[in-house]
């Protein structure tokens, strides 16, 4: 039977939510004009006040909120609420620029391990689960909310954070760990590491993960189930908006609820801006209609994807967002042809590899080279050359009906691409532009 942390507001009817999201949005938006000069600015030059915003049907006249606002305004310069009132940051890793710092008030805290409480919940996590928090702690949000997330609903918290990881899996088996957190790619990796140790699925004590923090593909969750002997749950989140718990997935595992009480979701054209209609691809955009610390309004996340308010049998009324495809600044541009890397692993994993590649891109002559190196798995590894090539032929063939582009693919040997124990980083652009 389906469970919740908070049933009475992620089952409300339709015209509750919105009733509250208009009531916290009116709010939200005089605070922020009386308390965000920065953000009170992009309004006036927007010609909006808060006068104009009375409901959500409002939301498309305020400006949206970018990473690059965010880096300008940096540190301080968009906090909703004085310091004295804060109580945590958590910052993102900074791989493509300055790091974003997000900040907290105890409000802001509780809220977003609510978020994390239903997805645990959602799960099937209850106070008689162990549940192995293997995110990284620390600036870090995933290891920080899913800990705060799991003492809520009770269970047994183990906080491992990410890498060492025999000592994991020593305490997955030692302790009976039942609910293990981490990122998809890392779930791999220990899966991975099992196998090696002798441990099939009915060894292995888990039955449920929690994975997110990067882009997976459906056949990487078949795989790490199959692996772990698990039901492996997406969880989404970003740290502009407090962490993971932003949207979550139930037993249905089809699409993440939205927390639309505090997140209201509008799905936007990248290009031109404009609010697209429900069920198309566009770019996801959150405004944060009750954090305190942080008050994101349209946010721009720059992930893709698409949203359904279809009724979900789970019985919950929030809003569905489908598995984001990758980032608007993930999308590669080859040879004039848009490529997610997404697109390459689902062809990789459908011909029976494991998630452990790269992609490699080059500009030799004038001409993007697309490069493949993906590892062979152990039962598939052998020095035939011919059957080497033959294989790779088939992926080069299974890329160019994907992808409609030629790619050169690469078999390694098992093991020989690194592993990594949080968000992997899959695609190498040695393209000086
Ligand atoms: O990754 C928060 C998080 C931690 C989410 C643990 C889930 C679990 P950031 O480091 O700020 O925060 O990165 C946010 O990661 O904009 C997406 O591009 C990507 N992302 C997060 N979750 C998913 C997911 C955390 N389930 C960025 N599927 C986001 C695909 C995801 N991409």
């Amino acid at each position: 039977m389906e469970r919740y942390y908070q049933p009475e507001i992620e089952c409300a009817p339709r015209e509750e939510i919105v009733k509250l999201q208009n009531e916290r949005l009116v709010k939200q938006v005089q605070s922020v004009w009386d308390n965000v000069p920065y953000y009170r600015k992009k309004m006036e030059e927007k010609g909006v006040t808060p006068a104009d915003i009375k409901t959500i049907d409002d939301l498309h006249k305020l400006p949206f909120l970018s990473k690059d606002d965010l880096r300008e305004a940096y540190p301080y310069g968009l906090m909703g609420r004085p310091l004295k009132d804060c109580v945590r940051i958590q910052s993102t890793s900074g791989t493509t620029g300055k790091r974003v710092v997000a900040f907290y008030t105890q409000h802001d805290v509780d809220l977003w391990e609510d978020c994390c409480a239903r997805a645990i919940v959602a799960a099937g996590g209850t106070n008689e689960d162990v549940c192995q928090v293997s995110y990284g702690y620390g600036l870090f949000t995933g290891g920080p909310g899913l800990n705060g997330g799991s003492h809520k609903v009770g269970s047994l918290t183990v906080p491992t954070s990410s890498g060492n990881t025999d000592r994991q899996i020593m305490f997955i088996m030692d302790l009976s760990a039942t609910i293990l957190c981490c990122t998809p790619s890392y779930a791999a990796y220990l899966g991975e590491r099992f196998k090696e140790m002798g441990y099939g699925p009915d060894d292995i004590s888990l039955k449920a993960g929690i994975f997110g923090a990067e882009a997976w593909s459906e056949e990487m969750r078949r795989d790490i189930e199959k692996t772990l002997g698990i039901k492996a749950f997406d969880i989404y989140g970003l740290t502009e908006l407090s962490g993971p718990g932003v949207a979550f997935e139930c037993s249905e595992q089809k699409g993440m609820h939205i927390n639309e009480d505090h997140f209201i979701v509008e799905i936007i054209d990248p290009v031109t801006g404009e609010v697209l209609p429900e069920g198309e691809q566009g770019e996801l955009v959150f405004t944060a209609v009750d954090k305190e610390a942080f008050p994101m309004i349209r946010y721009r996340t720059r992930d893709i994807c698409s949203i359904t308010r279809e009724k979900c049998s789970c019985g919950r009324t929030h809003v569905r967002m489908a598995k984001p495809k990758g980032r608007s600044d993930d999308m590669l541009i080859i040879r004039g042809v848009n490529v997610f890397p997404s697109q390459i692993e689902t062809v990789l994993l459908n011909n029976g590899y494991a998630a452990n590649y790269q992609i490699i891109i080059d500009r030799v002559n004038n001409t993007d080279t697309l490069d493949v190196r993906v590892e062979m798995t152990p039962e598939m590894f052998t020095d035939n050359v011919g059957e080497i090539q033959q294989r790779q032929r088939t992926l080069v063939e299974g890329l160019r009906s994907m992808l409609g582009l030629k790619a050169q693919v690469t078999l390694v040997a098992p093991k020989s691409i690194v592993r990594s124990e949080g968000k992997a980083v899959r695609v190498i652009d040695k393209r000086k532009i």
